[in-house]
């Protein structure tokens, strides 16, 4: 399940292909305007880790079929809201039509996992290894303020890079890269005006269950 290539994609390590500025000023401000919106339908929770229940720093909402969540029991997919039991809203047209333009292979998304950062949160070193589709990439988008991204191996221990993601960056993880250790180690308070009150969404859009 290969990702296209287009002329302006960076090759950032074997499966990684970054696009950087994918997003002009006004299509962030549109999908940045569709996001709140669905945070009202579904307002953002916030995970705990399995087993010890610590909080999160990152706060969390979905659209789309299936969101992502976590708590005390474990990681998983859900069709319905942790705390208002509705489903989830719908995956906005716009972000269906960047994952075809990305990843013309793959079957369709079903999860838009919104990560809302503020100046203090972070995302430790993870594998994201809860979709049942592992040949399809997962896409993500940045909004707002800048992060400090980390890409390692497969391994915990494998050597790190660090690249900034900024706001109307797109980077795809697909093939060798599915796998990789990632989190965000900081973000730069004060680096974009996108959002009123400063912070970062991240988007990362997934196919979860196996096509056909
Ligand atoms: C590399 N989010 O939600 S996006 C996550 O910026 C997550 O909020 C981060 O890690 C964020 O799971 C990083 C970049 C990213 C997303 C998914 C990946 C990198 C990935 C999946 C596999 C490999
Ligand atoms: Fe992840």
């Amino acid at each position: 399940m290969s990702i296209v290539s287009s002329p302006a994609a960076v090759a950032v390590a074997p499966g990684v292909d970054y696009f950087p500025g994918i997003l002009d000023r006004a299509a962030q401000e549109a999908l940045r305007d569709e996001i709140f919106a669905i945070l009202i339908e579904a307002p953002p929770f916030r995970p705990r880790m399995p087993r010890t229940g610590k909080p999160f720093s990152v706060r969390m909402s979905n659209c789309g079929p299936l969101g992502w969540v976590s708590d005390e029991t474990g990681y998983r997919y859900q069709p319905t809201h942790p705390e208002t039991g509705r489903g989830w809203p719908e995956m906005p047209s716009r972000l269906v039509e960047i994952w075809m333009r990305l990843a013309p292979d793959a079957p369709p998304p079903e999860a838009c996992l919104i990560n809302l950062y503020d100046a203090n949160a972070r995302m430790g070193l993870h594998q994201d290894r809860d979709e049942q589709e592992l040949a399809a990439p997962v896409i993500s988008l940045s909004l707002g303020d800048t992060a400090l991204f980390r890409l390692g191996g497969r391994e915990r221990g494998d050597r790190t890079r660090s690249l900034k993601l900024q706001s109307g960056d797109a980077i795809a993880f697909g093939g060798p890269a599915r796998l990789a250790f990632h989190g965000i180690d900081r973000i730069t308070p004060g680096s974009s005006t996108l959002l009123t009150g400063g912070g970062r969404i991240n988007l990362t859009l997934r196919r979860v269950t196996r096509a056909g």
